[in-house]
């Protein structure tokens, strides 16, 4: 009886892919992606090729996905620029949007409640003009975005672990080799206070290259 316990728990710790199926990690929405008490516990890709899907909620700070990366290895990312989410009435995928600078806009409008509306509008990022003053009012606020380099909801990459914590922005990133074992998270870059208004939700999918 023991045995098949210990069995079992192996099983359950150490998923094992077949090649064509990818990991669905248990993602956690709410949780901070610092407050994981134990890295160990996560999943990880073991083998060349393993892949895992990740969907990642608007309105999560964190999206924490429950994927452990390993130091050293390389990962790529993919996402499809038709997959889309919204920032309050602005559509768009990974890239995120910017504000117009010229007075000239594309896209990026969404006149019902969003999910994957108007695909395609989004595939570089919508420009969105409010006209001079709420440009710049824009401008303004996009300075206190968690990511003030990025444009406003840029898909963020975090992987925090021990001694390591770094980010970036998918679109820059295909590949990533972690210098530390690290939960992957990832989250709609946007003011700290302003993630009410999101919706919608995009998805990643994560391979190991080596
Ligand atoms: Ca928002």
């Amino acid at each position: 009886m023991t045995r098949y316990l210990l069995l079992v728990t192996l099983l359950m710790a150490t998923p094992v892919l077949a090649a064509e199926n990818c990991l669905k990690p248990k993602i956690d929405y709410q949780r901070d992606c610092a407050a994981i008490s134990n890295l160990n516990n996560l999943p990880v890709l073991s083998a060349v090729d393993d892949c895992a899907i990740i969907t990642l909620d608007a309105r999560s700070h964190w999206n924490a996905s429950g994927l452990r990366l390993e130091k050293n290895a390389t990962y790529e990312f993919q996402l499809a620029d038709d997959d889309t989410w919204c920032d309050a009435s602005i559509v768009t995928n990974y890239k995120g949007w910017q504000v117009s600078k010229n007075g000239q806009a594309h896209g990026g409008s969404c006149p019902a409640e969003c999910s994957k509306c108007r695909q395609g509008e989004a595939v570089n990022g919508p420009l969105v003009n409010k006209g001079k003053l709420g440009n710049a009012l824009l401008e303004l606020a996009g300075s206190f975005c968690r990511k003030p380099d990025s444009h406003y909801f840029a898909l963020i990459g975090v992987v925090r672990g021990e001694m390591y914590d770094t980010r970036f922005e998918f679109s820059k990133q295909p590949t990533f080799s972690p210098k530390a074992d690290a939960e992957l998270c990832a989250y709609a870059n946007d003011l700290s206070f302003m993630y009410g208004n999101n919706s919608g939700s995009i998805t990643l999918k994560v391979t190991r290259l080596k």
